[in-house]
């Protein structure tokens, strides 16, 4: 088995989505380490709020049936072929980590850069996965998230009224 990290997002209608994506991952996968809901303001557009956070897997398959299947849960929570990077999203659902893979080959990036640039991924991991270290730079995500800058940090924990019992 190997341990991997999905960074959910979604800022269309994301009180339906998030949770939805939650119950095809967990159905998917099995049981799920889930992080805090984070409310976040959109990084490089203008747009609605984010909720973002992190789930942390076991999967025994291949890092691309991973993807595949991650792909179709987004299709299946009404996800269109528009791909660009800035815009409104129902959901997005991004595998971030898969144990020590690192792989770059122009579908899949992982150990995605995200993870040290935006604090919408960054803070969740944290929060979940804080003495686990990045396959590349070995430190870990405690301590990334220690130094990342966090001037004019523009997100926040919330408990949406569907994972108010969780
Ligand atoms: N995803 C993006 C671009 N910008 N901003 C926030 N707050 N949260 C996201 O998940 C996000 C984003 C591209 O996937
Ligand atoms: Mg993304």
């Amino acid at each position: 088995m190997t341990r991997g990290y999905i960074s959910i997002g979604s800022n269309i209608d994301k009180d339906k989505h998030v949770p939805a994506s939650l119950r095809a991952l967990e159905q998917t996968f099995g049981e799920l380490t889930v992080s805090s809901i984070y409310e976040t303001e959109p990084v490089g557009f203008t747009g609605d709020v984010f909720y973002n956070l992190v789930v942390g897997f076991d999967s025994g398959l291949e890092v691309k049936a991973v993807a595949k299947q991650l792909r179709q849960i987004e299709l299946d929570n009404g996800r269109t072929r528009d791909s660009r990077k800035f815009a409104a999203r129902t959901l997005d659902l991004d595998l971030i980590l898969y144990g020590d893979l690192i792989i770059n080959d122009g579908r899949l990036q992982i150990p995605r850069d995200e993870i040290e640039h935006y604090a919408f991924v960054l803070e969740p991991l944290a929060e979940i996965a804080p003495a686990l270290k990045h396959p590349v730079s070995r430190l870990s995500y405690a301590e990334l998230w220690d130094k990342f800058d966090k001037t004019d940090l523009k997100q926040k924990r919330i408990t949406p009224s569907w994972a108010s019992t969780k």
